[in-house]
């Protein structure tokens, strides 16, 4: 499949997606997403691939928000009955089961910040950048950054973002909880494929299970999380993998897995 907006590869076992309108800083217009949900449901659907990662192409940004260009020529009625920004939820994030990785190589402002929260995690390059500067268009988050953001980082460093619009370097990001690690700039993607091919290399039955587990966490209540664990690692024992992963390791060699 050839797209305009993003580039889609598969490295073994792992799907690197890339944005790629670098002159737009990555900006992310309806044509990409709607190529994005194209691409990760591809992803979903083929057994042979096992993590993603979604990265910006260029050297300054992951993704500097969504096009302003496009929103400034639409009107409230637009983005109301269109549910603007709705399938970046809906489509991506709730449809793709299996794990995905963000490699955020500079901005991720706005929207751009928003689409790195959706993923599993964040894997920071020291040149990354995070902010969510809506309040300075005179709007405010529209793709989930007033919720996710205040939920990885707390009340009052979300609060500070959003209200002075200020951006988060990758130190802070990682003290902040919002990213699991910072590498050098220029080792970024190799870091990121290195983990996803390490995620890919897992059982693929459990590891849906355990993006599902602790995506639990962040929806319900601890009782009914601890129930939701319980119940899927339940379903995990009587999986082939669990067989053979328990054998594998009484008989000193590597796990073959069946995906199932
Ligand atoms: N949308 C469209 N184009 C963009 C965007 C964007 N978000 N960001 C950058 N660009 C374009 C610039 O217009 C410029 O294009 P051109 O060369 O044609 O003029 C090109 O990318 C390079 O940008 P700059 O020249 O500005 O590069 P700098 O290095 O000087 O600055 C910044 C980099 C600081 C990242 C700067 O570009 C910037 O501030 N960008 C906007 C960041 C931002 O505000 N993002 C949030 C957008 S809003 C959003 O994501 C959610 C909206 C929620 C609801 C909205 C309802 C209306």
């Amino acid at each position: 499949m050839t797209y305009e907006t993003i580039t889609v590869e598969q490295r073994d076992a792992v799907t690197l997606i890339t944005l790629n309108r670098p002159k737009a800083l990555n900006a992310l217009n309806s044509k990409v997403l709607e190529e994005l949900i194209d691409a990760f449901a591809a992803y979903q659907a083929d057994s042979s691939q096992l993590c993603a990662v979604l990265t910006g192409s260029g050297d300054k940004a992951f993704a500097a928000g969504a096009d302003i260009k496009e929103m400034s020529e639409k009107d409230a009625a637009d983005f109301y009955l269109d549910d603007f920004f709705a399938p970046w939820t809906s489509e991506i994030v709730k449809k793709t089961r299996k794990p995905w990785i963000a490699a955020v190589n500079g901005f991720a402002l706005g929207g751009g910040c928003e689409l790195a929260m959706m993923a599993d995690f964040i894997i920071a390059s020291e040149n990354a950048k995070f902010g969510q500067p809506e309040i300075k268009l005179g709007v405010a988050p529209g793709m989930g950054g007033s919720q996710r953001l205040t939920k990885a980082v707390g009340k009052s460093k979300a609060m500070e973002m959003c209200l002075t619009g200020r951006m988060m370097d990758a130190e802070e990001a990682e003290r902040s909880n919002l990213v699991a690690r910072v590498v050098p700039h220029d080792s970024l993607l190799d870091e990121a494929m290195k983990t996803a091919t390490q995620i890919a290399s897992m059982p693929p039955m459990a590891a849906i299970a355990n993006k599902e587990m602790v995506n639990a966490a962040f929806e319900t209540s601890l009782d009914q999380g601890l129930i939701i664990e319980r119940r899927i690692f339940q379903i995990l024992t009587a999986s082939e993998d669990k067989q053979e992963g328990m054998a594998a390791f009484v008989e000193k060699r590597e796990g073959k897995w069946k995906g199932r």
